[in-house]
Parts: structure tokens; C-alpha cells; sequence
């Protein structure tokens, strides 16, 4: 089980009442806040048969041209992962809080779980674990049939294109490809116009998402960061709450 640990009553009263006279908030999430529905995080090390690969060659263009059925295996076991997770009191703070109409979500996520709590208009600044498309024509291909449950062989050839035949791939962005331009120019217009930005479970070592707060600050924004343990950004932060994301942000966000 995760640690829980508890935001200090001092910094959570400062946090909440930054989030009351904040006009727009913009919530920067990272793979720490699916961690309390039992979503490994990126660079927490992986386990049984993929404890063998490197998450960032197995999600690169380098690494898919070399082995796209491991690839594909991976992804297709990460895929029953997030569809047997639920969202944790984290995702449901989110898209429950009376201040829906002022808070954004900027996400590094490629999970549906931010979905599945009930937020709306996500951006995904690295694609979508589900939005599988044609690696040849791009044709989208979200109806893919998976194999149910984690029982995933260690390699799976992929799909082909009902369109053209090409090879069927992650809807994600891999190290090495551009960001879709689209959700990179929303998330920078959403962070140069908060006055608030909520940096949730990420390492901030991701480019050029990890800018995001630094453009945020630039523009005179407040950085509140909900992370056990200090990450790239902590000194950027104007308060760092050294908690989990399912127990500071109920706290934070409650009316
Ligand atoms: C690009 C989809 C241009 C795939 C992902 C300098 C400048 C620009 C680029 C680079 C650069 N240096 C290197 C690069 C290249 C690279 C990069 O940034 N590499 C890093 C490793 C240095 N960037 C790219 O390639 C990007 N593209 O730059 O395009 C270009 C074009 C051509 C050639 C060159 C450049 C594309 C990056 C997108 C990669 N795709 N995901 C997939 O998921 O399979 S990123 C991947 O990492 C995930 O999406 C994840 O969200 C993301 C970031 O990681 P985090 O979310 O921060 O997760 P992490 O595990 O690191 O940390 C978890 C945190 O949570 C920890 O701090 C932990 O303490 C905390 N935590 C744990 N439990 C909890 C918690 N917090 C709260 N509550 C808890 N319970
Ligand atoms: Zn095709």
C-alpha cells in the first residue's frame, strides 16, 4: 500500500485558501496520482517479466521498430492494469471540487482515469493508453480487441488496419516523438493564463511537460506541489505538501 502521509495542518490551510482566491487553477498531473489505484509509476521499477526492460526504450519509436510484439504485449498488460483500476480519492477530489469551473487538468498521463472520476476536457500531453491508431494511414482504431486480463503473453504481434493493413500502435507519445501540437499549445495557454497551478505526483524530469510550471511561475502564478518525496520541481514550488495525492488533495479541495 502506498505511504499516506498527511499534509502538515499549517501548509494545508495555507494551500486551501490559495485554491479559494485563486481565479483559474491549472492541475499538472503525473503518474504519482494513478499510483494509489495501483498504477506502477513511470520510473518505479517494473515488475515479473517487464522488470527486464527499460520503460523508455520499450516506449520509443527505436524500440518499437525493434520489437513492436513486446512492445505491443506491454502496452496491452498496462491497458488491463488501468481497466481493472479504479480512480482513487485523488482523481475524485479533481473532478468533485466546487471549484470546477475555475480548475483545469493539464495531464503526462496516458491513463482514463481522470476520465472515469468525472473530469472533463483532459489534456493529454502524452496521448492516450486506448487510442490505438495505425502506425501507416493514422486511421484511429479504438475498438481493438484486447485479451481480458493480465494473463498477456510476453509478445503479441499487433494488429493490422482494417484500412490499409499497417501495423496498429499506442495512441501515446514515445520518447523521441513531438508532443501533439494541439494539447501542447491548450496546456501552455491554460498555464500562462492561471494564477494557480497544482503539481501533482510527477518527477518533473519529463521534457518539455516539465516546463509547464516553470512558464506558470514566469507568468506570476502561484506552484502548490502534492508529492511524498521532493521532485525536480519542489524547489520551483511555492509550498510543497509532502503527501499522497488520495489523501492531501480530498483535504485540499473540499468545499
Ligand atoms: C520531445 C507516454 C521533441 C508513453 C511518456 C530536453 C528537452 C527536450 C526533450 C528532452 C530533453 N532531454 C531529453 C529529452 C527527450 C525526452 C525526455 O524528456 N526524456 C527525459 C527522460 C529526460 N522527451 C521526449 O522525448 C518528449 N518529446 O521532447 O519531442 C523531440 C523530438 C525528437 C527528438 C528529440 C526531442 C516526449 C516525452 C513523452 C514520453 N512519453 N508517456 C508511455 O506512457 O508509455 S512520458 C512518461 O513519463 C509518462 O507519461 C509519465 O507520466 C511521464 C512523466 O513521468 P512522471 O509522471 O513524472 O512519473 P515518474 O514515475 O517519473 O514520477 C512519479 C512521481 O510521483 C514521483 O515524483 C513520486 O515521488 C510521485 N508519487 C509516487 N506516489 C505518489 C506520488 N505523488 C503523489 N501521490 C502518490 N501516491
Ligand atoms: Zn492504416
Amino acid at each position: 500500500m502506498a505511504l499516506v502521509l498527511a499534509p502538515r495542518v499549517s501548509d494545508s490551510a495555507r494551500a486551501r485558501a490559495w485554491i479559494v482566491e485563486a481565479r483559474a487553477i491549472v492541475v499538472f498531473s503525473g503518474a504519482g496520482l494513478s499510483a494509489e489505484s495501483g498504477i506502477p509509476t513511470f520510473r518505479e521499477a517494473q515488475t515479473g517479466w517487464w522488470a527486464r526492460f527499460d520503460p523508455e526504450r520499450l516506449a520509443s519509436p527505436r524500440g518499437w521498430e525493434d520489437d513492436a510484439a513486446l512492445v505491443w504485449a506491454w502496452y496491452v498488460s498496462r491497458m488491463a492494469r488501468v481497466r481493472e483500476a479504479m480512480p482513487n480519492a485523488g482523481h475524485r477530489a479533481l473532478a468533485h471540487t466546487a471549484y470546477a469551473g475555475k480548475l483545469s487538468l493539464v495531464t503526462q498521463n496516458v491513463d482514463d482515469l481522470h476520465e472515469r472520476a468525472g473530469c472533463r476536457d483532459v489534456v493529454h500531453l502524452h496521448g492516450e493508453l486506448f487510442a490505438h491508431r495505425c502506425s501507416a494511414c493514422g486511421k484511429g482504431h479504438a475498438d481493438v480487441a484486447l485479451p481480458s486480463s493480465r494473463a498477456v503473453p510476453e509478445r503479441l504481434e499487433p494488429p493490422g488496419c482494417t484500412q490499409c493493413g499497417g501495423r496498429i500502435r499506442p495512441g501515446v507519445v514515445w520518447f523521441g516523438e513531438n508532443l501533439p501540437a494541439t494539447a501542447w499549445e491548450r496546456a501552455a495557454a491554460m498555464t500562462a493564463a492561471c494564477d494557480l497551478m497544482l503539481v501533482v505526483g510527477t518527477s518533473g524530469v519529463v521534457q518539455p511537460a516539465a516546463r509547464l510550471p516553470v512558464l506558470a511561475k514566469r507568468h506570476g502564478a502561484r506552484i502548490i506541489e502534492v508529492n511524498p518525496q521532493a521532485s525536480a520541481l519542489t524547489d520551483l514550488a511555492d509550498l510543497h505538501i509532502a503527501a499522497t495525492a488520495a489523501t492531501a488533495l480530498p483535504i485540499l479541495l473540499d468545499a
